[in-house]
Formats: C-alpha cells, structure tokens, sequence
C-alpha cells in the first residue's frame, strides 16, 4: 500500500528513514524527538549538533545509530498560532523536504508522525489533513512507500463533523441489517461450481466458460474511463507491482479492501461497485462497518481514498488499497 496509516512506535519501525518531529536547535526535546533520541542513543546527538540547527518547514538527514531504521529525517513542524499565520503551508513544507530528502537516499519506506500535533498544538484533524494532503501528492509521482505513524488515539482525528455524520450513517443502516434480516452476503464465484460439478471438463474449457472476470472488468472499466494504468492504480492506493500481478492474471483474485480500492479509483456508483465486487466473490453489506463506512462516501460522491482511509482507520477498519 502507497500510504499506509498504521498504529504504532516509530521508534521501533523496520522502514529506510523515519521523520523526526525536532526543533530548530535539533538538539532534543520531549515528545517523538524525545523518543528517537533515547532509542538512538547519544550519537544521534552528536551527529545533530554537526548539523548547526533547522529552520521551520526544512529538513535534515542523520544516520539512525540505534535504531532499526536507516536515516532519520529531522524537520522542524510550526507551532499552532490559530491557522492564519503560514501554518499548513510550513507543515506541508515539512513533509515535501522530508520526502524529498528520504528520495535522495535512495529510500523506499518511510514513516512519519503526526509532525506539530503534539507540543506544538496543531488540531489533530487538520494536522492529519495536511499529512495526507500532502504525502497523497507526492504518491502521484513516486513509487515509495509512506507510513503515517500514530501513536496515541488522542492526536489521530478526523473532523468532528465527519467522525458523528458517519456515526450516524453506520447507526442507521445497522438498525435497518437488524430490522429486516436482509443481510447481503459474500457471492462464490462459479469457478468452484464448474470446476465440482463438471469432472468432464477440463480447466482451461471451465475457465473460458466463465464471465468477464475481475481483472478484465477492470481493465475494460480504465479504459472506458480514459485513464491510464497509473491513474488508476494510484488513486486506488495500490502498489504498482500488485497492479502488474493483476494486469497478467486474468483470475487474480484480490483482496475486498482491493477490490473496493478500484471501484473508488474508477469512481463507480454503488451499483457497478457491486457488481464490480461480485466478480472478486464480495458483496456490501449492512452488517459491517467498512462496508457502511465505503458506501457513505460513495454516495457522496467522494472517491478521495486517503480520506476514505483516514475515516476507516478512525472507526478502527482495514484501509483500502494494497
Ligand atoms: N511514535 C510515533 N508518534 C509519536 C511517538 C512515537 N514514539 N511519540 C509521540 N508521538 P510531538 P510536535 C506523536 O509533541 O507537536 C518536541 O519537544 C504524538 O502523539 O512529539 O511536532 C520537539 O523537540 C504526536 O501526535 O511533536 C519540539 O520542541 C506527534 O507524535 C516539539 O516537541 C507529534 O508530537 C515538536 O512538537
């Protein structure tokens, strides 16, 4: 997955370089600069004070010392001064040098925190939109991977009228799955019945009899769009080497949140999307929140993946992409 959010220290990630939320004297501090310090040991900070500071929206590179990662990339976010002062455009700046710089190493995994959402007060949801914001742009023309680490539940928030609109979409549609009993479920796809059923058959003669399967589908679906293989893929937050796999297969059979990844790219409405998932032997259902989460925003016409994703990970879901 191109962008990935996930929970965890990032102190104790396996990635080429991760980022440092530091100060402008780079000499430590408390928060994350604090914990890469101590987990790096004092070389790191040997090797910071060579660096003679960093000023607001920059970044620096070090070696990692201690640490399981290669580099750490050290940028200084902006304090919070209510939003009309330059901040977002600082913090943005942040996350571009850093990239820039961990580009230039010759990284391919890279892990952020939530740069300035901490001692330097930036509101949670705003902080995460200009992370996102910002990585999803330099996706588009890079093939690294980037990880947003997040380590506390307090400082990962969605906006507050988005986080009760969806609160309140998943409630209603749980109380209907529950009223009617109609709950959708997962489709096979015939290849099990042909195959089982049919002994005098052989594979191949099974295989042609089916429909247009999910790889075709799609395929077809790109092209009819206009789209390139690459638009595509990136907007679904897929990796281009799980682009080709499909691409060469014409039985892949991907993942659901890679199934859901393409029809959002593709920006299908809720019925292709079924019939898109059908073909990957999946369906929607109301009985199940990432199902909810994805139609809420398919019905709003909103095909934005990495806001989808920041949504599913707020309600503790699987992201979409691959
Ligand atoms: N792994 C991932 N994220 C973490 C970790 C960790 N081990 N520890 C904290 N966070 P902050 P800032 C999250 O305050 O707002 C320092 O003193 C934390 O929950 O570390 O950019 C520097 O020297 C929060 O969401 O950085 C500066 O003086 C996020 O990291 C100042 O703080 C950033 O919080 C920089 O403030």
């Amino acid at each position: 997955m191109p962008f990935q959010i996930v929970r965890n220290d990032i102190t104790k990630m396996r990635v080429d370089a991760i980022v440092n939320a530091a100060n402008p004297t780079l000499l430590g501090g408390g928060g994350v600069d604090g914990a890469i310090h101590r987990a790096a040991g004092p070389s790191l900070l040997e090797a910071c004070r060579r660096l003679g500071g960093c000023k607001t929206g920059r970044a620096k590179i070090t070696a990692a010392y201690d640490l399981p990662c290669k580099y750490v990339i050290h940028t200084v976010g902006p304090v919070w001064q209510g939003g009309q002062e330059g901040e977002k455009k600082q913090l943005a700046s942040c996350y571009r040098k850093s990239l820039a710089l961990a580009e230039k190493a010759g990284c391919e995994t890279v892990a952020f925190p939530l740069i300035s959402s901490g001692s330097y007060g930036f509101p949670g949801d705003v902080a995460l939109a200009v992370a996102s914001e910002t990585i999803g742009k330099f996706l588009l023309n890079s093939d690294m991977t980037v990880y947003l680490a997040v380590f506390d539940r307090a400082s990962f928030r969605i906006s507050e009228k988005l986080f009760s609109d969806i609160e309140e979409y998943i409630d209603d549609r749980y109380a209907d799955a529950h009223a009617d009993r109609s709950v959708s479920r997962t489709v096979a796809l015939p290849i099990e019945a042909l195959t089982n059923a049919t002994e005098a058959i052989s594979l191949d003669e099974a295989v042609s009899q089916l429909d247009e399967s999910f790889s075709e589908m799609l395929l077809r679906k790109i092209d009819e769009r206009g789209m390139t293989d690459a638009e595509c893929y990136k907007k679904a937050n897929i990796d281009r080497k799980l682009f080709s796999k499909i691409r060469s297969d014409k039985l892949y059979r991907p993942s659901k949140p890679t199934a859901v990844a393409f029809a959002i790219a593709l920006e299908l409405p809720l019925a292709e999307t079924e019939e898109m998932l059908k073909k990957a032997g999946f369906a929607l259902s109301h009985s199940n929140k990432f199902d909810i989460i994805v139609e809420y925003f398919i019905e709003r016409g909103n095909f934005n993946i990495f806001e989808i994703n920041e949504a599913l990970f707020a309600f503790d879901q699987s992201l979409l992409g691959s």
